[in-house]
């Protein structure tokens, strides 16, 4: 009898699977995986204590992903699948709340067990649509965008179904694995079936963001990010390729002091081709320019007191001038202080940041947006809270601290 495939072998297989597509569909993410590599092996061959983050070999393999959706049942139907791999919700995201608002609410899926983070650390950054906040859709805009969304079907039932079943055993035979995963991965390629132009375009006029997500039938992988060791030598690398990067790196400055959380940038969004219908019903091919390539660069994680210095340094006019004012120089300043997470509390062992930041997260959704519109002022009486959106999915969302003062003390 062939042997069992357990649920992390299900997330690496889900995650290569993914790349393989994503690849296939927008080619430029192997030159950024190519470089990443390239960028990596260069690091740790001049670094020697450039794997005390994560082993040459995980930091290369790691990836995150991001997808959208439209309505809580289709995040709790994403929550469902995303069992079956052993990567669970971790976090609350408003995106509303950010300098340049974006109209969804978010969660990451990601493995919450240290040991299970060591074998495949796979995250998926899921965004919903806000489509009750007042701010962004008139109620007219918001009763049809329901209505499209609850007629639409993103996931074969049986696929969830079967989610369900592989996620209560731990596992499943290799010939199941095979064809779930397929079935997961093929659920998030990129759709042929012509978009609704007219449909689209008044999705637009609210926000390129909305008409991503709600604009047609289906979903999609919206872009998957290899990490990185020293993300200003990729962006370095990659614009010396040819290849346009956004201008700025997100997230905390570069520093000789401990790195922290998470770095992040990307290469604009290039032209996809794209079918669209119009009024008349005749079809026409055409670009849209959504899916884009990021990559990240992760540190050690942040007690709340480390974020709040964090929050305080970035709020600074010029981040890493003010840096050495908000953090010490080295990870045994970092520990004694209480600013970071560091397995048994050995500065040696510093704990990775698993998870994502909001302002580098609308920054990335932005960056690649001509121009969004902004909301509308007025009130929004909408209860996207952290406790709404779980009750929706029927799933406790993880707070990120406690996972990390586990992982420290495990
Ligand atoms: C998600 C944008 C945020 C990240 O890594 O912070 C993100 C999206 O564009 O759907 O991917
Ligand atoms: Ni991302």
């Amino acid at each position: 009898m062939s042997k069992r495939v357990e649920t992390w072998q299900l997330r690496t297989q889900f995650a290569a699977g993914l790349s393989q597509m994503y690849g296939a569909e927008v080619p430029a993410y192997h030159t950024l995986v190519d470089v990443s590599a390239d960028v990596n092996r260069a690091f740790v061959g001049t670094h020697c204590e450039a794997q005390r983050l994560g082993s040459l070999e995980r930091v290369t393999a790691e990836r995150h992903g991001a997808i959208r959706v439209g309505n809580s049942a289709e995040l709790a139907q994403v929550a469902e699948l995303f069992s079956a791999f052993g990567i669970y919700p971790v976090g609350y995201y408003d995106l509303r709340k950010a300098a340049s608002p974006v109209p969804v609410v978010s969660t990451a899926f990601r493995p919450v067990e240290r040991d299970a983070l060591e074998r495949n650390p796979f995250r998926v950054f899921t965004s919903m649509l806000a489509t009750a906040d007042r701010r962004f859709f008139s109620t007219d805009l918001c009763d049809r965008v329901q209505r499209f969304l609850a007629q639409r079907q993103l996931f074969d039932p049986a696929l969830i179904t079967r989610a369900g079943q592989i996620a209560t055993a731990g596992g499943c035979s290799p010939e199941d694995a095979d064809e779930f995963v397929a079935a997961a991965v093929s659920a998030f390629a990129l759709s042929r079936e012509p978009i609704d132009l007219p449909w689209y375009q008044e999705l637009s006029t609210v926000s390129a963001v909305a008409a991503d997500i709600a604009g047609a039938t289906t979903t999609h992988i919206h872009h998957l990010t290899p990490r990185v060791l020293d993300i200003d030598e990729l962006h370095r690398a990659m614009t010396a390729r040819g290849i346009t990067m956004i201008d700025d790196i997100q997230g905390p400055p570069r520093t000789d002091r401990p790195q922290v959380l998470l770095r992040q940038t990307s290469f604009r969004a290039l032209a996809e081709p794209r079918r669209f219908r119009s009024t008349d019903g005749s079809v026409t091919d055409g670009t849209l320019r959504v899916r884009f390539g990021e990559v990240e660069q992760r540190g050690v994680a942040l007690t709340p007191l480390g974020r709040q210095r964090f929050d305080a340094a970035m709020s600074t006019p010029d981040p890493a001038a003010a840096w050495g004012q908000h953090f010490p120089a080295t990870d045994e300043q970092m520990a004694a202080a209480g600013l970071a997470y560091y397995c048994g509390g050995d500065p040696a062992k510093p704990v990775v940041y698993e998870d994502f930041l909001p302002a580098s997260a609308a920054g990335i959704f932005g960056s690649n947006l001509e121009s969004d519109t902004p909301a509308a002022d007025g009130s929004d009486d909408s209860d996207y809270s952290q406790q709404w959106m779980a009750g929706q999915i029927g799933h406790h969302i993880h707070d990120p601290y406690e996972l990390y003062e586990k992982a420290a003390c495990s």
